[in-house]
């Protein structure tokens, strides 16, 4: 059941190309070094065998680059995440996808839709990863993962095969957005999609915050999924991803949050993306990874 979760399966996902910068594919190897199995297992938490995704890597140039970048990579990427964290969904394991950039939640929320008949969406970014075909200003397909788990790109999340359903607009949650796109904020706007800035984190602040997320990814729902992006923190907290944005959440604050649900005993599955040891120049970001972790995953202080 959700919450009293004592059983996690480590899915390590090596993989860049949705983010058009190496060095975020080595994001797994470098959040287990920093001590991840030890942590929980001190927890009393059992960790089953990790998985690592076998990815594609970045083929040989041929012809004039997609403006959609390395889109046949990330679909197979995404059906064979998505096939692992369906497989412990289903055995009642909780999934901790480690990533790799953020397309790699296309392929969590594929496997979780095919067990999950209505799954809320907790999604902490900078970004509102709401692009489409249309609007990307990059081709990186990181920036456009939330669009597809809506439908609202060409490209959709029931493309991937095993994939159950789209993810519903009504239970899907932003927290610590402050660089949108044109196109995102009026997708933000239009389709009514709930987006905690951090201008609103400042404003009601992150007890609230939370509390009205869990209100609306729980509306309904029978299954939460936090897709966390590491630069939802503030650059000072994280330096190591692949797209820093300055003004972010502080340490406490994103500890404050994952624990805050963790006690709503809710959350049923993690992301932890965007993790970039090469731009990682004084090595915290693995570390912090590891102790947010423990944090969603029950940790107390006291
Ligand atoms: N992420 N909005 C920018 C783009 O290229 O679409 C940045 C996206 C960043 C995506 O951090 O997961
Ligand atoms: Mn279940
Ligand atoms: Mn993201
Ligand atoms: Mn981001």
């Amino acid at each position: 059941a959700a919450g009293t979760q004592k059983k996690v399966r480590l899915i390590r996902v090596p993989f860049w190309l949705g983010g058009g910068k190496a060095g975020t594919d080595l994001g797994p190897e470098y959040i287990v070094k920093a001590g991840l199995m030890r942590k929980l297992r001190a927890m009393d938490i059992e960790v089953e065998d990790e998985i690592e995704v076998d990815c594609p890597v970045q083929p040989l140039l041929t012809g004039a680059p997609a403006r959609i970048k390395y889109l046949p990579e990330v679909l197979e990427m995404s059906g064979l995440v998505g096939e692992q964290v369906y497989r412990a969904a289903a055995r009642d394991s909780f999934p901790l996808i480690l990533g790799g950039d953020h397309s790699v939640a296309i392929g969590s929320l594929a496997g979780l839709t095919a067990h999950y008949e209505n799954l809320g969406v907790i999604w902490f970014d900078a970004h509102g990863d709401l692009n489409t075909e249309e609007t990307t200003p990059s081709g990186n397909m990181h920036g456009m993962a939330l669009a597809i788990a809506i439908g609202k790109s060409n490209f959709k999340l029931t493309d991937i095969p095993g994939a159950g359903s789209l993810i519903k607009k009504e239970n899907i949650v932003i927290i610590g957005a402050r660089e949108l796109d044109p196109g995102e904020r009026e997708l933000i706007r239009s389709e009514g999609i709930a987006c905690f800035s951090m201008h609103e984190i400042d404003r009601l602040g992150i007890a609230a915050v939370i509390e009205k997320a869990l209100e609306i990814a729980g509306n309904g729902t029978d299954g939460i999924h936090v897709s966390f992006d590491l630069d939802c923190l503030d650059p000072r907290e994280a330096a190591g991803v692949g797209t820093p944005v300055p003004g972010g959440l502080n340490y406490r604050e994103a500890h404050f949050a994952l624990e805050l649900l963790s006690e709503s005993k809710r959350v049923t599955s993690m992301d932890i993306v965007e993790v970039n040891p090469l731009l990682d120049y004084d090595r915290r970001t693995a570390t912090l990874a590891v102790e947010l972790a423990t944090s969603l995953l029950g940790k107390r202080i006291l």
